[in-house]
């Protein structure tokens, strides 16, 4: 046997079928694809064991039992072993009996995980369930296995949850250290305070076990200070990027125009599978209507009119940043003024374009025939919007969430954003720090500006 610094905590999930023992271990094992899921009766038919690790250590293995089916049967027929020294004997003595490759399997695969080198159980319980006597018997056979058990109270969320009836009936059988948990939506803090309270009853694991709050959350505060890095970068790769045109060549400004918004998208997209990643997700987990190059709905594109339009009425005409950015501003403009048929599928008509060349930001932004094309700042704070929805739901999401993840395309664009729009001003000025363009150089001064992007988003949350 290892020492018990070394090994891994061992504990048991055990519970009634479909109390949401699997997706409680996806939850704390970060793993959306462990076991299977199902409102179905019995998904879980074997033990299955997932682990928490730290820096890739294993600190925590857990394991995943069929649900009890008859317990009530099952305290009957271990009656008959009842004589032996104690209860834990008679457990083993049932499971060298026939019943227990018989009507008893499910039970006896559960009994088995538990008599096994265990520190402790997890029962958890659906909390819309009543209280009744099967659960008595369940608790009882769990109080013969004579190892710590701790109720992890799930589904609290439910409006039909019976919270404060369940505790009261876990208080009465000495069940006094309790978790109160959902699954599918959790309360800030839930995962930590169920260590804390593993703790309570492992007293000689109690410092790995607070080492495990730790590193969690070391590793939330990376996450997020990730995603922030990969939309700063994001933001700056789009306002550092430019593109030259030809004042007289419409059909070239038509199709540079065109291949901008395309090379944007491609852009954002690379963001979003960033995050995704980052959370340990990925793009299946999304609903198509979230991002353009997944879906072609134009209501959904990012250069989509009325969304640019809300934003830069939103960001008001003071909000242009010089006469470079102005001048992109025209691309939603013009889009606009043209409705939303001028705008088919990013492709932007001639119509727009000269409508938009008799703009005085064109005669500005213009040198020696000349003209160059940045993105503006409304596409900006859309690209901003889009990404921060994206990491709010990643953040809330657990891996036992079985709803897709809904972006609706239309995020609450809020004059709150303008500050970090403006903290992209330096990078207007150097083309060569976009990803998006040829001579693209990661020079310390991007990276600089970029924290200072990151910063400024991470102060609106706090
Ligand atoms: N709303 C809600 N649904 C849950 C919760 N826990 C589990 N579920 C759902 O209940 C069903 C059964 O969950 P599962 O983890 O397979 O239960 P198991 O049989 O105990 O492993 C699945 O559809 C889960 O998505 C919870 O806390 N809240
Ligand atoms: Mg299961």
């Amino acid at each position: 046997m290892m020492k018990s610094s070394s090994r891994p905590i061992s504990v048991a999930v055990v519970g009634h079928t479909n109390a949401g023992k699997t997706s409680l271990l996806r939850t704390l094992s970060r793993d959306k694809n462990f076991g299977s899921v199902s409102g179905q009766r019995g998904n879980t038919k074997h033990v299955e064991t997932t682990s928490v690790s730290i820096d890739g250590r294993p600190v925590l293995q857990l394991f995943d039992t069929p649900g009890f089916e008859d317990s009530i049967a099952l305290q009957e027929y271990l009656r008959q072993f009842e004589n032996l020294d104690s209860r834990r004997s008679s457990l083993t003595a049932f499971l060298g009996s026939p019943e227990a490759k018989g009507r008893f399997i499910q039970e006896a695969k559960i009994l088995g995980a538990l008599l096994g080198e265990i520190d402790a159980a997890f029962y958890v319980i659906d909390t819309t369930e009543t209280p009744h006597t099967k659960f008595r018997s369940e608790l009882d056979i769990l109080a013969s296995c004579a190892i710590p058990v701790m109720p992890v109270l799930n589904f609290t969320g439910h409006p039909d949850s019976r919270l404060g009836e369940w505790k009261n009936v876990l208080a009465d059988r000495g069940l006094h250290v309790q978790v109160t948990f959902d699954v599918i939506a959790p309360l800030a803090g839930s995962e930590r305070l169920l260590y804390e309270q593993l703790a309570s009853l492992l007293g000689a694991h109690k410092t790995k076990l607070h080492n495990l709050v730790i590193a969690l959350e070391n590793e939330s505060k990376a996450r997020s200070h990730a995603s922030l890095r990969s939309i700063s970068d994001l933001l700056v790769d789009v306002a550092a990027y430019r593109t030259q045109v030809i004042e007289n060549h419409d059909d070239e400004i038509v199709r540079k125009v065109s291949e901008l918004q395309s090379t944007i998208r491609q852009r954002e997209q690379r963001c979003a599978d960033a995050l995704l990643s980052i959370y340990r997700f990925d793009r299946k987990d999304l609903e198509v209507r979230d991002l353009p190059l997944l879906s072609k709905r134009i209501e959904d594109d990012l250069f989509n009119p009325e969304v640019l339009k809300q934003t830069a009425q939103r960001l008001g005409t003071g909000a242009a940043i010089g006469a470079l950015v102005g001048l992109v501003a025209d691309i939603g403009v013009a889009g606009i003024s043209l409705g939303a048929g001028a705008v088919i599928g990013g492709a932007v008509g001639g119509m727009v374009v000269s409508s938009w060349k008799k703009s005085s930001r064109w005669i500005k932004g213009k040198i020696n025939g000349y003209v160059d094309l940045t993105v503006d700042d409304a596409t900006l704070l859309v690209l901003l919007g889009r990404q921060l929805q994206l990491l709010t739901s990643l953040q809330g999401r657990t891996h036992a969430a079985n709803e897709m993840l809904v972006l609706d395309g239309n995020p609450a664009l809020t004059k709150a954003l303008e500050p970090v729009i403006k903290k992209t001003i330096t990078a207007r000025a150097h083309p060569d720090w976009s990803r998006l363009s040829d001579g693209f150089t990661d020079e310390s001064d991007r990276v600089e500006v970029m924290e200072t992007i990151a910063d400024s988003i991470r102060e609106l949350f706090v």
